[in-house]
C-alpha cells in the first residue's frame, strides 16, 4: 500500500499565499479557528434551525440514509457571509480559480480573468450509524476531466460545526489525489480523516478525492460546506431560485455578485433589455426585481 501524505493544519493567522501553496501541493488544507466565537455561535444556531427541517436521505449510496442535509444557506443563515467573505477562503479561491487566460479578439490578444461564483451550499449532519460515503471529486458535477490544463473549477470548504474526529465521521480526504488522472480508482485505505475542532475549516479543490466518514459515536457530526466555482460552469445549486430577492438585496454587494448577479468580461451571465446586453447586477437596485427583469407582466 502506498503511504498517504498528511493534511497540513495552518493557524488562523496564515497568509493567502501559504494557504494556496499548500492546497495546490496537497489538494487541501485545514485552517484552525476559521470562524471567531461570535460568528461560529450564530452560524451554529442558524444551521441547527435549517437542519431541523431536513429529512434523512432516501438512498445510502451518496446522500446517506442517516444523514441530514439542508441547503439554500444564503437564504437562511446571515452568517454564511462570514464564511464566503473570509479573506483566506475567498482570497485562496480567487487566486486558484481566477488565473487569467489570453484569447484573440480578431488580432487583439486579450487577457480575460474569469468570474467566480457560489456553486452550492449545504449543512451536512452525519448521524450515528451512518457509514462511509463513496470517495468522489466534487468537480464531477461539471464532468471535469483530469488533468484539465492545470485549471481547477471549484474551491470547496467544509466548516466544522462540531469537532470533526476520525470516530464521528470527519470528512476523509486523499491528499495528493488532485493530481491523479481519471483512470485511477480512489481507495478508502488511502484516505485520512480531516480532524479539526469546531469552528475550523477544511478547504480543498474540486479535483481532490474525499467523502464523508463513518459516524461510530452516539452524537451527530455537523459541517457546513459550500463551493466557490469558476464563473464559466453552471451553478450546481440554483442560487437564483434559492435566495429570495428581499434577502438578496440585504446582502453585501460582493456576495450578491458571487451569487450570480454579475456578468464577466467573457460575456457569461448577461441579460438583454431594451435591445442591449446588461449586467444583471444593474437590476438589483430595482424596487421590484421580477418586474424590472420582465419576469412578470407589469400592471399598467
Ligand atoms: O460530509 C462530508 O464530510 C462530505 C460530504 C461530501 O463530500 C459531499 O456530500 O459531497
Ligand atoms: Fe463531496
Amino acid at each position: 500500500m502506498t503511504s498517504t501524505p498528511a493534511l497540513i493544519t495552518l493557524p488562523a493567522g496564515a497568509s493567502v499565499n501559504e494557504v494556496v501553496e499548500i492546497i495546490e501541493r496537497d489538494g487541501g488544507v485545514v485552517l484552525e479557528k476559521f470562524l471567531d466565537a461570535a460568528a461560529f455561535l450564530e452560524l451554529k444556531t442558524e444551521i441547527d434551525a435549517a437542519l431541523a427541517t431536513s429529512a434523512f436521505g432516501d438512498t445510502d449510496d451518496f446522500v446517506g440514509t442517516d444523514t441530514l442535509r439542508a441547503s439554500r444557506l444564503f437564504a437562511r443563515c446571515r452568517r454564511m457571509v462570514d464564511v464566503v467573505l473570509h479573506p483566506l477562503y475567498l482570497g485562496a479561491a480567487r487566486k486558484i480559480l481566477q488565473k487569467p487566460i489570453e484569447v484573440w479578439f480578431g488580432e487583439k490578444r486579450t487577457p480575460i480573468i474569469p468570474l467566480v461564483q457560489i456553486g452550492m451550499t449545504q449543512a451536512i449532519q452525519i448521524c450515528p450509524g451512518q457509514g462511509l460515503q463513496p470517495l468522489h471529486r466534487d468537480d464531477t458535477s461539471f464532468l471535469w476531466r483530469h488533468p484539465h490544463y492545470g485549471r481547477e473549477a471549484r474551491v470547496q470548504i467544509m466548516v466544522a460545526m462540531t469537532d470533526f474526529t476520525a470516530a464521528n465521521g470527519a470528512t476523509r480526504v486523499i491528499p495528493g489525489s488532485h493530481k491523479w488522472d481519471d483512470e485511477r480508482c480512489p481507495q478508502q485505505a488511502e484516505s485520512i480523516p480531516a480532524e479539526m475542532t469546531a469552528g475550523s475549516a477544511l478547504i480543498f479543490i474540486g479535483s481532490t478525492y474525499h467523502g464523508g466518514g463513518t459516524n461510530n459515536t452516539d452524537r451527530p457530526r455537523i459541517g457546513v460546506t459550500m463551493a466557490i466555482d469558476l464563473g464559466t460552469v453552471r451553478q450546481e445549486e440554483n442560487q437564483y431560485l434559492s435566495v429570495p430577492y428581499k434577502t438578496l438585496k440585504e446582502l453585501p454587494t460582493e456576495v450578491q455578485k458571487l451569487l450570480g448577479w454579475d456578468a464577466g468580461e467573457n460575456f457569461m451571465g448577461w441579460y438583454e433589455s431594451g435591445g442591449k446586453m446588461h449586467n444583471p447586477f444593474d437590476y438589483l437596485a430595482a424596487e421590484n426585481i421580477p418586474q424590472a427583469l420582465g419576469l412578470v407582466e407589469s400592471s399598467d
